[in-house]
């Protein structure tokens, strides 16, 4: 057994020094010991797929975080662990409990299985894992393979604990005592066009394009709106989420909090935006000055041939004000679009833009022919972090 102090301590000496994550009762002395020490950032996720998200997103500084979460919560994870970091190659320390170990303490019936497949389900999905040291003495070892690992690979290293590796410790940081008093909750809303007289997703992306400030860094989520972004203009200051649907958003917060000296556009889908829709409680909550998410909503999957999604009964801006963001517009009138953009360059953000658009895109739609993780190179050397 060891202290969460001393794993802490280590993780400081190694430049971790941002953690994501969500509870689990084997991670609490740790998880506790994190929230309480100043040095060390916590940014708590609604779901272990956003928390991997959002510190891949940190990971454009070149400085490398750490997830961690309960075995449970690796199913949620799948997506961006195999989509996001393993195609874009972000290297970070993946911390996952181990309920249900088998030959371990008697456990309830619902970690039985998933404890059993866990360590098959990081070796399934290529990711490199030990188990946590039961002594601090082995903790340096343990880091220098990581770091040995990510630093070859550009890949995350799991390390996954068992029950009572670590010292007990309660939590002293206390819980904010402010009551939450009376919240206004008001947006702009104005939608007065038929579907088939929307703008389409390209006039969108145009007025974007156009409103872009030297500063801003474009998030685009995967499927056309990425495809389009890319053949209106390609740009080191764009990434293409080509895969890891709905943690666009997730990604960029953890970017926007990380490079407060830019603004950070996501450009979402109204399908994606719902698939991880507890995240905008926690762009809500973190609150960053530079963060405008637009989300282009045709009230369908049109990528994957036009299904329709539950958006058209809606209204984004009011989850967005609810969950809040500092101020939400909802509009399907391109002029509207354009000063709304207009005005929010003197905004303090979070700000959420929905915007209704109709179904399709140009025929000869093109895809990015640069590899993802030279889309995310280029934009680390854009914003002048080290290559990882
Ligand atoms: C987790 C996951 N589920 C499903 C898909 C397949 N998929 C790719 S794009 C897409 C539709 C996205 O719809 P929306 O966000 O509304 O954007 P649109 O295509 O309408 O621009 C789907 C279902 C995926 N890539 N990832």
């Amino acid at each position: 057994m060891m202290t969460a102090d001393a794993f802490l301590s280590q993780c400081r000496q190694n430049g971790f020094q941002l953690f994501s994550g969500t509870p689990c009762s084997y991670l609490k002395p740790l998880i506790n010991a994190v929230i309480d020490d100043e040095a060390i950032t916590y940014l708590t996720a609604t779901n272990e797929g956003d928390a991997v998200a959002m510190i891949c997103g940190a990971g454009l500084s070149g400085r490398r975080g750490v997830v961690m979460f309960q075995n449970s919560g690796l199913g949620n994870a799948v997506n961006p662990l195999t989509s996001l970091a393993y195609t874009f190659r972000f290297p970070f320390l993946l911390i996952v409990t181990h309920r249900g170990q088998p030959g371990g303490p008697p456990d309830e019936p619902q970690h039985d299985l998933m404890g059993r497949i866990t360590e098959a389900m990081l070796d399934t999905m290529a990711i490199r894992w030990e188990r946590f040291p039961d002594d601090e003495n082995a903790l340096p070892p343990v880091f220098a393979r990581a770091a040995a690992y990510m630093n070859e690979t550009g890949q995350p290293y799991a390390l996954v604990l068992r029950k009572g590796m670590i010292a007990p410790r309660d939590l002293t940081t206390p819980k904010a005592e402010k009551a939450i008093g009376r919240r206004e909750v008001q947006f702009y809303e104005s939608l007065s066009l038929a579907y088939s007289e929307r703008a389409t997703r390209t006039e969108a992306l145009e007025v974007i394009l156009r409103r872009k400030r030297p500063e801003d860094v474009i998030i685009a989520t995967t499927g056309k709106t990425g495809r389009e972004l890319y053949t209106l203009e390609d740009s080191a200051a764009h990434l293409y989420m080509v895969g890891s649907m709905g943690c666009a958003s997730s990604f960029a917060l953890g970017a926007a909090l990380t490079f407060p000296n830019h603004r950070w556009l996501t450009v979402d889908g109204d399908a994606a935006t719902l698939m991880r829709m507890g995240n905008l409680a926690t762009i809500g909550h973190y609150r960053p000055d530079n963060y405008l998410h637009l989300v282009l909503d045709n009230e369908i999957n049109d990528s994957t041939g036009g299904q329709a999604s539950v958006s058209a009964g809606v209204s984004l801006g009011a989850i967005a004000m609810a969950c809040g963001y500092r101020q939400a517009y909802s509009t399907d009138g391109l002029h509207t679009l354009d000063t709304i953009l207009a005005g929010a360059a003197a905004q303090k953000g979070p700000t959420l833009i929905h915007f209704r658009i109709r179904r399709g895109s140009p025929a000869d739609l093109g895809r990015p022919k640069i590899k993802p993780f030279e889309v995310k190179d280029r934009l680390m050397a854009h914003l002048s972090a080290p290559q990882t």
